[in-house]
């Protein structure tokens, strides 16, 4: 009965330091997640969808970009990839960022309802 009871114990101890560990495993994957809020120029849904998809590259968690405000919170990994790296590739599909300027040539290839300047 003894036995038992150090195993029980041992047992509670092993879970518990489990549990912890999880934890601290948990802290450091958000240590590792930064938030940003960038502007982003667009008008409507369909600039939402590219715009978004463009953001979401290896290390982002999260791309949302809200039509009425024009702000796109982006959620990465730092370690992973950089905001520029992201706000280039933006601008790449025709949204000017705080950062990049889109090309007149993609900017006019973007169909009508998409035109922002
Ligand atoms: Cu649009």
């Amino acid at each position: 009965m003894k036995t038992f009871k150090y195993f029980l114990s041992a047992l509670f101890i092993m879970t518990l330091s489990a549990t912890s560990y999880a934890q601290m495993n948990d802290h450091s994957k958000m240590a590792m997640t930064k938030i940003e809020v960038i502007k982003v120029s667009g008008k409507c849904e369909s600039c939402k969808a590219r715009i978004e998809k463009a953001a979401k590259v290896d290390g982002v968690s999260k791309a949302d970009w809200n039509v009425k405000t024009k702000m796109l919170t982006l959620a990465y990994d730092p370690s992973k990839v950089k905001s520029t790296d992201v706000q280039k590739r933006i601008a790449e599909v025709g949204h000017d960022t705080p950062l990049y300027r889109a090309e007149a040539k993609t900017y006019n290839a973007l169909p009508s309802c998409c035109k922002y300047r």
